[in-house]
């Protein structure tokens, strides 16, 4: 059912390609042409999944993997079973993300809005595509993607950490570990702190939102603000994302070795050394 407010909003306009052609509704749902796009390829990746899988020896869904092709195959187109799945699937990946990331943007622009979504969710796009694209490129063989399988990707992720020894000593690793934490230490305040302000006894008033900004003037003696929160939380979880992707692609392509290691520059400063 409609709710009483989303009639008036089902306006017809703002798309990027095609015109009026696909510019309605199915159900709650905005089409668009990047609809259309979007379910299409995320159909057939599912359903390569699908085959791939019953190439395989086992369909426990935990234990399926569908491996990209060994390195030594570089950047060649491989045959299906050797990779060739991987590769078709990874580009249905690609289309089916990007189209979501675009039918958000034909929102936007029907409702006129910014575009803080579809950029936000184009900072996730970036650090998959930096694991099965960029990095794989920049190493010269699609083997250096990771593999589509539960327990696979999981190994995937343990072995190339082991690679460079201790994961934890990437700088950037730190640094992204850092946006993580950080942006749920945000949300956990902003989620308490609106709460505590809306969830009031029955028959009394909400409080205002000086209320909380005078929580936090009385508890830290700075608040940042109802929209500040917003601003900093936003740009708090892009930032994981973004050293997520900094970190994995500068290892292999421009720092081969100890993580541990590499911190020696640190030990040998003159001043302790
Ligand atoms: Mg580490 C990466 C944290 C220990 C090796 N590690 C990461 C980062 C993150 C992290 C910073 C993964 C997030 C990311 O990339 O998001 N690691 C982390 C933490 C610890 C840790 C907190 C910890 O110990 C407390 N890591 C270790 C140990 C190593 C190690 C020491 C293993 C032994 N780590 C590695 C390696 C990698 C990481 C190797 C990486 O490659 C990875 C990284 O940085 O990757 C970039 C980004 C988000 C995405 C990639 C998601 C993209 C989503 C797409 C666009 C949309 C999907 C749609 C979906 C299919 C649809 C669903 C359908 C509907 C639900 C119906
Ligand atoms: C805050 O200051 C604020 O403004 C009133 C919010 O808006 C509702 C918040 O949710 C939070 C968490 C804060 C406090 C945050 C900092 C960084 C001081």
């Amino acid at each position: 059912a409609l709710l009483s407010f989303e009639r008036k909003y089902r306006v017809r306009g703002g798309t990027l390609i095609g015109g009026d052609l696909f510019d309605f509704w199915v159900g709650p749902f905005y089409v668009g042409f990047f609809g259309v796009t979007a379910a299409i390829s995320a159909l057939l990746g599912t359903l390569l999944i699908f085959a791939a899988a019953s190439q395989g020896p086992t369909w426990n869904p935990w234990l399926i993997s569908i491996d990209p092709p060994p390195i030594e195959a570089g950047l060649a187109a491989a045959p299906l079973n050797a990779g060739g799945y991987w590769q078709i699937i990874t580009v249905c990946a690609l289309i089916a993300f990007g189209s979501w990331a675009l039918r958000q943007v034909e929102i936007c622009r029907k409702l006129g809005m910014g575009y803080h979504v579809p950029i936000a969710f184009s900072f996730a796009i970036l650090a998959y595509a930096t694991l099965v694209v960029f990095r794989p490129l920049w190493l010269g063989a699609w083997g250096h993607g990771f593999p589509y399988g539960i327990f696979s990707h999981l190994d995937w992720v343990s072995n190339i950490g082991y690679q460079y020894v201790n994961f934890h000593y990437n700088p950037l690793h730190m640094v992204a570990i850092t946006f993580f934490f950080t942006t749920n230490l945000a949300l956990a305040l902003h989620g308490a702190l609106v709460l505590s302000a809306v969830n009031v006894p029955k028959g009394e008033e909400v409080k205002s939102p000086e209320y909380e900004d005078t929580f936090f003037r009385d508890f830290i003696g700075y608040s940042i603000g109802t929209i500040g929160i917003h601003r900093l939380g936003l740009l708090l979880a892009l930032n994981a994302g973004f050293w997520s992707a900094a970190c994995i692609i500068i290892s292999g392509p421009l720092f081969v070795g100890s993580w541990p290691d590499w911190w020696d520059w640190w030990r040998t400063i003159p001043v302790w050394s």
